[in-house]
């Protein structure tokens, strides 16, 4: 499963990222937009939705609950300072994916019996695409917490994130990972398209 997460270019719009994402086979879109209001979250989405819904690609908006609540996409991704899982569960309801971010071990665990969906867990490397980042976890990382959190009885779906390259899709889907999250590799790749269409096609050689 590969998820993109879209990120302020200074060559595309965010909805021409979208689109060559999901051109290049991608269906699980974050639309992440730190620095904007939630209006214009709003029309991004708006842009994007008819997309999305045309080629089955889930939407998920990164913290916005009210955008998210309004315009029926597919879910929220909440961030450690976002709001609660289990408040975001009680307004959105039981169809709603529900993604949380976890830089440890005890961030995930703390999740159990959260009715939480799955965890971004990172960052894989250095990035910077995300401002005030937890310490690398590396490939050794993650294969020590994806043992630790599956032998606590906790089989959530766990997603690689930051500083992911196509190079990194094998050896970290090899830790036991269910998908990985990317942003700044696609959208700075020569052909975001053809990018994304190759990282696809390493994720079904994978499985
Ligand atoms: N959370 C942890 S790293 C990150 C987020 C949103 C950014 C991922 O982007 P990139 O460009 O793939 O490192
Ligand atoms: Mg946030």
């Amino acid at each position: 499963m590969l998820q993109f997460i879209t990120h302020p270019s200074d060559r595309y719009s965010i909805a021409e990222e979208v689109q060559m994402a999901i051109e290049g086979g991608c269906r699980w879109i974050q639309l992440r937009m730190k620095d904007a209001s939630d209006e214009e979250v709003r029309n991004t989405a708006l842009e994007i939705i008819p997309v999305c819904r045309e080629t089955d690609t889930f939407l998920i908006i990164d913290d916005r609950v009210n955008v998210v609540n309004d315009l029926k996409v597919s879910g929220v991704h909440l961030g450690k300072e976002d709001m609660d899982p289990l408040e975001a569960r009680e307004l959105l309801g039981p169809h709603a994916i529900i993604g949380v971010t976890a830089n440890t071990v005890d961030d995930i665990l703390r999740y159990k019996g959260k009715d939480v969906d799955y965890i971004g867990l990172g960052p894989f490397r250095f990035t910077t695409t995300k401002a005030k980042l937890a310490p690398q976890i590396g490939l050794d990382g993650y294969r020590d917490i994806v043992t630790e959190v599956r032998e606590q009885g906790f089989e959530i779906p766990i997603v690689a994130i930051g500083g992911i390259t196509i190079d990194d899709v094998k050896p970290l889907m090899d830790t036991g990972v269910s998908g990985i999250a990317m942003s700044g590799a696609i959208i700075n790749a020569p052909d975001p398209m053809i990018y994304t269409s190759s990282v696809m096609e390493k994720l079904l050689d994978i499985h």
